[in-house]
């Protein structure tokens, strides 16, 4: 008998050609956002779901909800305009590290200044993936990809804290190994008011993988991110140059905060 998952009734029907790689961890974090809005039951027809541009920002054009699939980086002047004009919508970004922090990088400390109300879920590679591989704000120092030839000379970001000292006020990091954290932390940012970071470390077997760590296997990929990766326990009893180069995953901030939305603009002064 064929089952039907039943998620597949939060997908769009009709053939959306999708684009991602085979392995590739964007759409694993498409599952874990499916798994916590079926266990929230998340109202579809209330769900925008935005994506700039990037292997991971075409997540919302799968999603049965309003999508804007839209430029590189300007995910979050969009749901700042959603969000003034209709502050009842669910907005969720789903964005790359590249969308998110190098082009998109002004945009995200405002929206996180501001507690603008929208769950934006990072899927962080480390490498501008759909592009081919290239450094990003976000690759390990050293590392040899297809703009630096001779390793990574620059100390990455971490979106974490970045965002925790830019404002916002739910900020959570998990990597795809780590699925029910993950889906956890998704439902808690969906309940969340105000501005909720859930940045995913991903893999990415075929850009990142196979140009810079030498294989396309997904399941070496998902290792070599599990290798690096600490609990913020373990991180406490390391030093800052053992914690260097290592994902710190856990939750880092939850907290409330007045949130950036119609009435509240629009009635200060
Ligand atoms: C305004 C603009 N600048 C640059 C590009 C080229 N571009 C397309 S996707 C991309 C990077 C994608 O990397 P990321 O956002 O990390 O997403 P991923 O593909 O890794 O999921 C770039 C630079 C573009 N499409 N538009």
């Amino acid at each position: 008998m064929l089952r039907i998952n039943p998620l597949r009734r939060y997908l769009r029907e009709g053939s959306v050609p999708h684009s991602l790689c085979p392995g590739c961890g964007a759409a694993q974090v498409m599952h874990f956002f499916l798994c916590a809005a079926d266990e929230l039951k998340l109202d579809f027809d209330k769900l925008v779901a935005i994506g700039g541009v990037g292997c991971t920002a075409r997540i919302p054009v799968y999603l049965n909800a309003e999508a804007l699939h839209g430029i590189h980086g300007r995910t979050l002047p969009w749901a700042t305009g959603i969000k003034l004009h209709n502050p009842e919508l669910k907005v969720v970004i789903f964005a790359g590290d590249g969308d998110a922090v190098a082009i998109g990088g002004n945009h995200f400390i405002q929206a996180a200044r501001r507690n603008l109300d929208v769950t934006m879920i990072v899927v962080n590679n480390l490498n501008f993936a759909m592009t081919g591989g290239q450094v990003a704000p976000t690759t390990l120092r050293g590392l040899t990809t297809t703009t630096t030839p001779y390793g990574n000379r620059e100390q990455p970001f971490d979106l974490c804290q970045l965002a925790v000292s830019a404002g916002a006020t739910f900020v959570s990091r998990w990597s795809t190994r780590k699925p029910y954290q993950a889906i956890k932390a998704i439902k808690r940012a969906l309940q969340h008011k105000g501005f909720a970071l859930v940045e995913i470390i991903s893999q990415c077997p075929i850009n990142f993988g196979r140009r810079i760590i030498g294989t396309a296997d997904p399941s070496k990929n998902i290792e070599w991110i599990e290798e690096r990766s600490v609990t913020i326990k373990e991180a406490r009893e390391l030093s800052e140059e053992e914690v260097s180069g290592r994902f710190t995953l856990g939750n880092f901030v939850e907290k409330d905060k007045p949130v950036f939305e119609g009435s509240s603009v629009y009635n200060s002064t």
